[in-house]
């Protein structure tokens, strides 16, 4: 048909009177096709567009020579019915993509889904019209649509990116992009091919491509860790997992971290010897797994630089060990990005393609594409002739396909494009505020591509139909998130940010890849199984977050954010909470000493640092137990007495190790740890005498126990914070000794209780106001509660070291610790606070488990060394930054 006559034909359907249905969707991906088949179960009305010619979504487009699923084929299917899994029989470990086709096909035609589908119709506009409280859609092909609910399964990875590069219409030859490749398929015998981009498609299409071609070039820019799918069938032991008990399979994957049944590592890599991680590395090398590499190693692996790069070394030695011209296989080793943090790809001989005498590689990092020309590639160093050129240059990821295909209107004439010009924002990356009724399956903000995504749209697309149903069925015609819950949502997804290592590289998951596009990590790097539990919170708590209005029922708005608590404490917490344990209080004294060295079993172990001794000190009354820890770098080191936490009931010289190591890491100081004694047996003032003591003593000793003689600085948490701030006062009132800094971390200062965070935070937190009566009742009579030996506040705080003070959001004692801190300012004593958000009393100890509470220890160290009188440099150690830098800068931080 000629342009104008197809013109012509859409303008009538445009104006043609609209089809209206309860909703309309948009593709008929894995997505699309599970949508209408619950919306239909559900009762609405509905009609999805698709731009294709038959369903499939990626499936549908993505037809290069290679291309396969490279998650499991068994987790990547739907599960919603039994009955459909088993009717359907994967043929191998990784299926093809004739294969994917061929399931979605089977799913359509199953459930009769196509009859609801508009084939070839792409969406040019969808606009929120207020008065009907509908939305209108209008379509290159066809009637419009009216509908009351707009949802988008547009897929994550669907718009392609255009080229970049001069000249691609001079060239005379074929091109063809990877995203869009020809249904016939393409002959590419004798031919001399180019390959542009070395991503997933790059790197699963170039084997293929290099069999056929007389010669095939690649132009690489960054090199990608790449490992063997091992494809055949599927594993024995997954599949005998699965059929063993299918629905319990199902529901370990909905509640994982990644959407496929893999446990959670507990060991980290300090703890493994070279040979037991070298064997835990090939045995996953050995699986052709990418989950189970990238999850199963050790706990560290995705989470800290030091144990990530530990896992870089191995692949590079096996880069190294198929690749025969060791020049090819440098080009091809990652240097600029932690294994995870930029998406790894499966392959089928990908390495060894390269020792084949017709495959040739352009290292873009070193000779970058000066243009294209009529008859090749011309690099800054050569020009290469070739018949066709392949873009394997991947898409404008996540927000692409719903943000630039079409505009999108919603209430009050906002644009979606202008509203995400900054990036992304979305509550829950289902909804956006101020487009009602409009929900994302796998939007930017959801686990999405950082997870198996049939389990990530499974979830997404029962969640919503779930929520329409609702909503009818309560008389609501429309929803919409505030304001608030976005904001919220968006501080969470930033913390969640600070988990992994996604953003210390340059990628499509931050929009790195596309020029011009904002930066951030835009999927939700805090897991699945979490996620899924917040979902659920949201509709259990009375649809936090989101305003609901129907015409004849009053609106409805709990409003709220979704998650205050940092990611990983809501983990901790939810952790503890299903283990129901007994109040630590209703233990007695040795039952609860019992139960803490056995919880403290289970934590991490801390981190190797230069040396540990254990000594004794003389107390006032006797020995004392103290342990030093000292820095790997020779001394002597500035000395920092720590007095660890415990309510002075519970704990030893040894119970903050995993924090005195980390802090000595970060600090490059010597910590001693000491061991005063406890209640009952020992009561007020025996815990802040022995602190006293110790203090004096450890001064004094200071060249003997290797570090440096001079000022001492003294730490604490918790009760070890209320022994080191009284020691402050001591120390001024009696002459000595010399402290030129104190740390205090969520420190007791007061015994008084009337106080909001007592009050806000009396229980849920682990610490709760029901114990910390029982320390008190355990430690001190009620007459000697007012003395400034135990509740510091009531002494004279002026005169006093310089101090940096750490307080919790979610903890009883926060407002005892502002109140010290405030009072100590007032005085003129230099204070600095840390009021941490989110935090709980126990995330800065809870050292490589709160893995949020790392920029907070960053800041101690930071604070501990301007104490001492040292540069300010500290060692992130984990690289946990707490600025927001560019990923690039991150990158170099990362390396450096
Ligand atoms: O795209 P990519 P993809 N000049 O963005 C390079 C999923 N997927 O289509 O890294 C030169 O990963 C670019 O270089 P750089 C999977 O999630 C899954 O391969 O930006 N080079 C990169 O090397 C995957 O991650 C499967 O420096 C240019 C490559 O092109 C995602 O889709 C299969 C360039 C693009 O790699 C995307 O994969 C396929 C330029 N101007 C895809 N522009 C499965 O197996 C870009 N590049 C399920």
């Amino acid at each position: 048909m000629p342009d104008a006559m197809v013109a012509a034909r859409a303008s009538d359907a445009a104006r043609g009177t609209p089809r209206q249905v309860d909703v309309a969707v948009v593709g008929a991906g894995f997505a699309g096709l599970y949508l209408l088949h619950r919306l239909r179960k559900a009762g609405f009305t509905t009609v999805a567009l698709e731009e294709a010619g038959d369903v499939g979504g990626t499936w549908y487009w993505n037809r290069y020579p290679g291309a396969r699923c490279d998650i499991q084929t068994i987790d990547y299917s739907y599960t919603f019915d039994p009955e459909l899994e088993a009717a359907w029989t994967w043929s191998e470990k990784y299926a093809t993509q004739p294969e994917i086709l061929r399931y979605l096909g089977f799913v359509a035609d199953r459930y009769e889904l196509r009859r609801d589908i508009r084939f070839g119709t792409k969406v040019t506009e969808a606009s929120w019209d207020e008065a009907t409280e509908r939305w209108q859609i209008t379509t290159d092909n066809g009637a419009p649509v009216s509908c009351r609910h707009y949802i988008m399964a547009t897929g994550c990875l669907s718009a392609p990116k255009p080229p970049e590069i001069d000249g691609v219409k001079d060239f005379k030859g074929e091109v063809y992009f990877t995203g869009r490749w020809p249904h016939d398929g393409v002959n590419l015998a004798g031919k001399r091919v180019a390959v542009i981009g070395t991503g997933s498609s790059g790197i699963q299409s170039i084997p293929l491509i290099a069999e056929q071609a007389a010669h095939l070039t690649v132009f690489q820019r960054t090199p990608n860790f790449a490992l063997p799918a091992h494809n055949g069938p599927a594993p024995s032991d997954r599949m005998s997992l699965l059929q063993g008990d299918r629905a319990a399979y199902r529901e370990q994957a909905r509640q994982s971290m990644a959407g496929v049944p893999y446990p959670q590592q507990t060991a980290v890599s300090w703890q493994l010897s070279d040979a037991e991680r070298r064997a835990r590395f090939e045995e996953a090398w050995g699986k052709g797994d990418l989950v189970y590499i990238l999850t199963q190693l050790w706990a560290d692996q995705a989470v800290d630089v030091d144990g990530n790069r530990l896992i870089c070394d191995l692949i590079r030695e096996k880069i190294s060990a198929v690749v025969k011209d060791p020049e090819t296989a440098a080009a091809l080793m990652p240097h600029d990005h932690p294994f995870g943090a930029k998406r790894p790809c499966l392959d089928t001989n990908y390495y060894a393609t390269y020792n084949r005498s017709n495959v040739t590689l352009v290292n873009l990092r070193q000779e970058p594409i000066k243009a294209i020309t009529a008859g090749g590639i011309t690099t800054a160093r050569r020009s290469v002739d070739v018949d066709v050129i392949v873009f394997a240059t991947g898409f404008d990821a996540m927000t692409g396909a719903i943000r630039a295909v079409h505009p999108i209107t919603g209430r009050g004439g906002k644009s979606l494009s202008d509203v995400w010009a900054q990036g992304p924002q979305t509550y829950l990356g289902l909804t956006v505020e101020g487009f009602p009724n409009f929900f994302m399956i796998t939007g930017p903000g959801s686990p999405s591509v950082l997870s198996n995504m049939a389990v990530s749209i499974e979830q997404h697309v029962d969640w919503v139909v779930d929520r329409l149903a609702a909503l009818r069925d309560a008389g609501f015609t429309t929803i919409e998130p505030t304001e608030a819950a976005q904001a919220g949502w968006n501080r969470h997804m930033a913390d969640c940010s600070t988990l992994t290592l996604h953003r210390l590289a340059n990628t499509w998951y931050t929009g790195a890849n596309v020029p011009g596009k904002v930066q951030g990590v835009m999927p939700y790097t805090g897991g699945v199984g979490p996620y899924r539990s917040i979902c659920d919170e949201v509709v259990s708590r009375g649809m936090l977050g989101f305003r609901l209005t129907g015409p004849n029922v009053a609106a409805q708005c709990n409003d709220g954010e979704a998650v205050r608590l940092q990611p990983d404490v809501r983990l901790v917490l939810n952790l503890l909470a299903t283990l129901n344990l007994p109040p630590i209080e209703s233990m007695g004294a040795l039952g609860a000493r019992a139960f803490v060295n056995e919880f403290n079993k289970g934590r991490p172990a801390g981190r190797p640092i230069g040396d540990v001794v254990d000594g004794t000190l003389p107390g006032t009354d006797g020995p004392l137990p103290y342990r030093v820890y000292k820095p790997a770098a020779p001394g002597p080191h500035p000395v920092v007495v720590y007095f660890h936490g415990g309510g002075w009931v519970l704990g030893d010289e040894q119970s903050d190790d995993p924090f005195c190591r980390d802090m000595v890491r970060r600090t490059g100081m010597m910590f001693v740890s000491v061991g005063y004694r406890h209640a009952p047996e020992h009561r007020f003032p025996t815990a802040a005498e022995d602190g006293y003591a110790a203090t004096r003593w450890i001064a004094e000793h200071a060249a003997e126990l290797g570090g440096k003689p001079g000022p001492v600085l003294v730490a604490g948490w918790s009760a070890g914070g209320n022994i080191a701030a009284v020691t402050c006062q001591l120390a001024r009132d009696r002459g000595g000794p010399d402290i030129a800094g104190q740390l205090l971390v969520c420190p007791v200062t007061d015994c008084d209780f009337d106080r909001p965070s007592y009050n806000d935070n009396a229980t849920g937190y682990f610490l709760t106001r029901s114990l910390m009566d029982w320390f008190w009742d355990l430690y001190c009579s009620p007459a000697d509660r007012i003395d400034p030996r135990v509740s510091p506040l009531r002494g004279k705080v002026a005169g006093l070291p310089p101090a940096f003070v750490v307080t919790c959001e979610f903890d009883p004692l926060r407002d005892e610790g502002i109140a010290y801190a405030e009072a100590m300012a007032a005085a003129g004593v230099p204070v600095q606070q840390l009021k941490a958000r989110g935090h709980f009393h126990s995330s800065f100890t809870m050292v490589d488990v709160v893995i949020t509470g790392a920029p907070g220890r960053v800041q101690m160290a930071e604070a501990l060394r301007r104490f001492a009188g040292l540069p300010p440099e500290v060692s992130l150690g984990d690289e946990h930054s707490h600025g927001h830098t560019s990923p690039g800068h991150r990158i170099a931080a990362a390396a450096s």
